[in-house]
């Protein structure tokens, strides 16, 4: 049972994270709220009201209608361009100042972690910011500056690749998508060398990344959650803090500078 699903900091927390040679962040979209990013349900407004994520972000659906899978994705590019790191990546890249190594694994696919001074990020899902040719796969290289929002219907016909001509799709993973391997594997063996994980705003419902907190805890590290509502972690953890991580964030890394 979660001895402590309260948002203030239990001293043995703070203890804990005093003690750790290595710790890992793992986060989800919750953790790019507070920067106005909706999460990724949040995210199917408007045009892309009547869609599920899983309709939008596969390999067929760009098959289908790649201008609407594109349109939706330059829209939260722009999203992504237009917000500003939030206190909780903020004091994420503090923390790693504070402790002997600290990884950052997230599923987000925005650059809000390493905009607030994050330097070791693992990207399991892609980034907005890397599109490439969906023919051939070579990178394709986005015009500088924030798009335009999209007229009207948000349908934007995606460039074509200088190399041969095929669609360029998001840089991200699609669900049916295999993770990239390098990256899954270094945050599995991150998960499992590390002393203590922190889970900050995911609901854990995606594989194989929903694993990842689960290889830390069957190593033997501590795992903690930030997230204001309940999710399948709550139980597997040592604590829950019911909070909002933009909130939450800046007491941990104050009570770590606390003297011992
Ligand atoms: C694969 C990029 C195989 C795209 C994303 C096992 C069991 C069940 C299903 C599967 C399984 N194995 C595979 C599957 C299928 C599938 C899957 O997991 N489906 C789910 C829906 C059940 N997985 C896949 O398809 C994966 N691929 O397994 O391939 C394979 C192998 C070899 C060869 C070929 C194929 C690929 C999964 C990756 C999909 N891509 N993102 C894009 O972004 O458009 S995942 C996407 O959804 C996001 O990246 C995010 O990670 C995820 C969830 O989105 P959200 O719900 O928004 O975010 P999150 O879950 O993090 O929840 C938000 C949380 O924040 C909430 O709890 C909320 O309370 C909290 N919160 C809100 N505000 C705050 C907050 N917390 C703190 N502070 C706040 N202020
Ligand atoms: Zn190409």
């Amino acid at each position: 049972m979660n001895p402590d699903a309260s948002t203030a900091i239990p001293p043995e927390l703070i203890a804990a994270l005093q003690q750790a040679d290595h710790v890992v962040v793992f986060t989800g979209a919750g953790v790019s709220a507070e920067s106005g990013i909706p999460t990724f349900r949040e995210a199917l407004t408007g045009l892309w009201q009547r869609f599920d994520a899983e309709d939008l972000a596969t390999p067929d659906a760009f098959r289908r209608d790649k201008e609407l899978v594109w349109g939706w994705y330059e829209w939260r590019r722009m999203q992504v361009l237009r917000a500003q790191p939030n206190p909780a990546h903020v004091a994420i890249a503090g923390l790693a100042q504070l402790v002997p190594r600290l990884t950052v694994v997230t599923q987000n696919v925005d650059d809000l972690h390493e905009r607030a001074g994050s330097t070791e990020v693992l990207h399991l899902h892609g980034s907005l910011h890397a599109p490439r040719c969906f023919a051939c796969g070579r990178a394709h290289l986005l015009p500088p500056g924030i798009p335009e929002e999209p007229e009207g219907g948000r349908r934007l016909s995606p460039p074509s690749c200088q190399h041969c001509g095929g669609p360029v799709r998001p840089g991200v993973v699609w669900f049916g998508e295999a993770l990239p391997e390098e990256v899954l594997d270094a945050a599995f063996a991150a998960a499992e060398a590390c002393d203590l994980l922190l889970a900050i705003g995911t609901s854990g419902l995606v594989h194989p990344a929903a694993r990842i907190p689960w290889l830390a805890k069957q190593a033997g590290a501590k795992v903690v959650q930030v997230n204001p509502t309940a999710t399948a972690l709550d139980d597997e953890c040592t604590w829950t803090l019911r909070s909002a991580a933009g909130a939450v964030m800046p007491s941990l890394l104050s009570g770590l500078c606390q003297p011992k």
